[in-house]
């Protein structure tokens, strides 16, 4: 098949809007959804400072790709999160990937700070919800310590429809009323916005290739049956029987999100007794998981020349 644009062979095939493209035309059509994506949804200024959390992963590789290309002033933050050889290499890939694009890269090793990887902590709470816990709270307070003004994250739009999803499966309103591609910022919670909010996992798979971008394949270990993935695999189903599926459910979430709104419960935030950031309890969720009795300072260290 040929392109719809042009005379050249066909990359790939949209299904939703349905469409033949060629490599150029594609990565054309991709820089341009994510472009309208910042600009209907204000998600970032030109100058502002913005920190990129990469993993390794497709997603966050291609969302610092596509935001270095459209002349964003990024920087980004890897977080080992100490799960043997999936970290090891995982840290290898966010370094080529920075690399590539030539964008600052900032290492948070959780092992040697916290003196035990994710998976190795001896706590009630699920691996999956401590390291959570863990990866939102260093990504906030690097943020926070060192005066970006907004965190970008890559999910795209299999991840916020599965979330939506999940989240109606089991009538968690209060996370209903507050989910969408901003998250404002709020005291000492930096702004979070999602700029592959409206691209799905095939389109990001298709223009990391088309881009040459190397990443990640392996999932993590401890992934392995989460619900989330068969959430995922339910709206995959229904995109195939009716495309456009995923992208009509999420627009629709958003329309409709203020009925949820009556649900947020107002609670007030205190100061952490270690830390010092919010807390609904004396000490954060983070603090309490790792039993800090000390404040961890993620300020970046001046570079020292020997020159
Ligand atoms: S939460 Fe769970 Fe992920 Fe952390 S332990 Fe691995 S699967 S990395 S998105």
């Amino acid at each position: 098949m040929k392109c719809k644009f042009c005379e050249k062979k066909a990359f790939i095939k949209l299904h939703y809007p349905k469409m033949y493209l060629c490599r150029e035309h594609f990565i054309e059509y991709f820089e341009r959804k994510v472009k309208r994506t910042i600009e209907k949804y204000k998600l970032l200024k030109r100058d502002e400072r913005i920190l990129v959390v990469v993993s390794g992963g497709k997603d966050s590789a291609v969302v610092s790709y596509v935001l270095k290309k459209l002349g964003y002033n990024i920087e980004c933050l890897y977080i080992n999160l100490g799960i043997g050889e999936y970290s090891a290499k995982s840290e290898e890939y966010a370094k080529k990937q920075c690399e590539m694009i030539n964008a600052k890269l900032h290492i948070v090793r959780v092992r040697e700070l916290l003196g035990a990887g994710i998976g190795e902590l001896k706590t009630s709470r699920p691996t999956c919800s401590y390291c959570g816990i863990t990866k939102r709270y260093i990504f906030n307070k690097f943020a926070y310590d060192n005066g970006f003004d907004v965190i970008v994250t890559g999910h795209n739009l299999d991840d916020e429809a599965s979330f939506i999803f999940g989240n109606i499966m089991n009538w968690n309103t209060q996370y209903l009323a507050k989910q969408g591609p901003l998250l404002p910022g709020e005291g000492k919670f930096v702004k979070k916005v999602k700029p592959l909010y409206e691209v799905t996992e095939r389109e990001v798979v298709a223009y990391a290739l088309a881009v040459g971008i190397d990443y990640m394949v392996e999932e993590c270990p401890h992934a392995r049956g989460a619900t989330t993935l068969s959430y995922k695999e339910i709206l995959n189903d229904m995109e195939e029987k009716r495309p456009g599926t995923k992208i009509n459910f999420v627009k629709g979430y958003l329309r409709k999100r203020h009925l949820f709104e009556q649900e947020i419960e107002e609670v007030e935030f205190k100061e952490c007794k270690v830390c010092g950031m919010p807390a609904l309890g004396e000490k954060c969720s983070f603090c309490k998981v790792w039993r800090l009795e000390k404040p961890i300072d993620f300020r970046i260290k001046p570079q020292i020349s020997s020159t």
